[in-house]
Parts: structure tokens; sequence; C-alpha cells
């Protein structure tokens, strides 16, 4: 009760702050997005992490002011990014259950896209695959009137649900994520999945994230067998709005 109290307030204090994880194209050697991954540093109890305040802002409802605020920042710190470069590139947003259930998303999403002036295109929205299993008929019309607006979808720690191929290939989703549990211990067997995982995507015509990558010979492995874009500590752990435009600009 004392975290909800305190998590309610967390907003209007200025405690919550959106931090930024790179997506990676090698071929390319470009940051090609980022994803967002929301902070909170509370006054006395310092760093809380969202592993553990997102299941109380699902609980409670709080998600839903929480992430609207979310939306409205990853948009307008993706104008700021944007601004004076050539290519464009996206941000990533993590959207929960009940964020995703709730009957406002859509205008929610539009009206975080319009303050900001982005291109919808580049808004990408991460929803995991027990999101996507929850019901089959509302998600799949959620996730086409998303897409009607020109919105990304992303299947976010792909591998670890049971989603069917036969669903997987009705739902209009853009991208997958590769969970990391997959990347971390590469062993024989998990090698062969996620080489398995990336065919099939690429067979649905969607685009390959492999998250967590933490090593040089992960990130060879992922190459080998064409993963697409590379997102883990090997290149950047989430860092803040200032920090992330540094980077952008040494990697030109
Ligand atoms: O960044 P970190 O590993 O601490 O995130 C822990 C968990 O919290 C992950 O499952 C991540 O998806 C989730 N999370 C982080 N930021 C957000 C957010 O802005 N919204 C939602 N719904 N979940 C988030
Ligand atoms: O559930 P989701 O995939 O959105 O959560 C991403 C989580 O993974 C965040 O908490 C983020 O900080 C964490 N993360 C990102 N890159 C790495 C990595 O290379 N290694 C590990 N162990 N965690 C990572
Ligand atoms: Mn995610
Ligand atoms: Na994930």
């Amino acid at each position: 009760v004392e975290m909800e109290n305190e998590l309610r307030h967390a907003i209007e204090r200025k405690e919550l702050q959106l931090f930024y994880q790179p997506k990676v194209n090698i071929a390319s050697g470009e940051i090609v997005g980022a994803e967002a991954l929301i902070r909170w540093i509370h006054p006395t109890y310092g760093f809380v992490s969202p592993a553990d305040f997102i299941p109380i802002a699902e609980e409670t409802g709080l998600i839903i002011p929480m992430g609207e605020w979310i939306l409205e920042q990853a948009c307008k710190d993706l104008f700021i990014w944007n601004t004076n470069r050539t290519k464009n590139i996206s941000v990533s947003v993590n959207i929960s259950m009940h964020q995703f259930l709730n009957e406002n998303l859509l205008k929610s999403v539009e009206n975080a896209i319009n303050l900001a002036k982005i291109d919808p295109t580049l808004l990408e929205l991460e929803i995991t695959e027990s999101v996507a299993m929850f019901q089959p008929e509302i998600v799949i019309e959620k996730l086409k009137n998303l897409k009607n607006k020109g919105i990304t979808l992303a299947l976010d720690d792909f591998g670890t649900g049971y989603s069917s191929l036969n669903y997987l290939k009705m739902l209009p989703i853009d991208v997958l994520k590769i969970d990391q549990s997959f990347i971390k211990d590469m062993d024989h067997a998990d090698t062969t999945i996620v080489r398995s995982l990336i065919e099939i995507a690429h067979s649905l015509h969607m685009t390959v994230v492999a998250e967590g990558v933490e090593t040089k010979s992960q990130l060879n492995y992922l190459q080998g067998v064409h993963c697409d874009l590379f997102q883990g500590y090997y290149f950047s752990k989430a860092i803040p709005q200032e920090e992330f435009l540094k980077l952008l600009r040494i990697f030109k």
C-alpha cells in the first residue's frame, strides 16, 4: 500500500524517468532505434526496479496514467533524436497487459503521436507473447487498429510463451524480439532454436531483434544466422536521454 501511494505521486514528483537502450544494425553500423525502459528513483528507497513496480502499477490501475506519460515522453524524446538527422530512428515502448486491454489505448497512442508530431511508423509498441495470446479475437482486432494508424508492432520475449505458428501468422506483427534467455547460454540446443525462430520470423516477413546480446561470440553467431538487429549490454545498457543523444552523435 505504501509503495502504491509512493507510485501514485512518482510522476508528479518527477521521480520517473525513461532510459533508452539502443538497437543496432551491424550491417550498416548504425543505431536504428531504442527501447524505452522506465526507471524510478525514489528519494528514500533509491532505485526501484520496474520488475517490482510495474506489477503494482498493473494491479492498481496506475499503469494507465503512467503508460500515457511513458508514451508521451518517449514520443517527445524521439522527436529530439530525429531533429537534424537524415535517417530517422525509432522508439520502442513496452505495453503491459492492462494497458493493452484498456479501451483508450488507441486514443492514448494517437494523442502521444500528435503531441510530439512524430511519424507513427517510428513508434513501435512491444507486447509480450502472453498478452498476444490472451483473447485472440480481441487482440487481433486491437493490433489491426493500431496497424491501421501506421504504428509498428513487436512481439517481445518471444519463445517464452506458447503461441502456435498458426496464430502467429494471423497477427499483424512487424518485429519479433527473441527472448534473452535463448541468447544468454547459447548451448547447442539454444543455437538451434534461435536459428529456427529467425527462419520462421523471416518466412512471416518479420524483422528479428536479438535481446540480451552481451558478447562478441553471441553477436557473431547471430549475424551468421541472419538476425537483423541487436540489443544488449555488448553495445549499451539503457541510458538517460542526454547520454543517448551523445551516443547517437558518436555513432553518427
Ligand atoms: O529494464 P529492466 O530490465 O529493468 O526492465 C524490467 C522489466 O520491466 C522488463 O520486463 C521490462 O519489459 C519492464 N519494463 C521496463 N520499462 C517498462 C515500461 O515503460 N512499461 C512497461 N509496461 N514495462 C516496462
Ligand atoms: O522484458 P523486456 O525484454 O522488455 O526487458 C528488457 C530487460 O532486459 C530490461 O530490464 C533490460 O535492462 C534488460 N537487458 C537489456 N539488455 C540486457 C543484456 O544484455 N543482458 C541482461 N542480462 N539484461 C539485459
Ligand atoms: Mn521489451
Ligand atoms: Na524482451
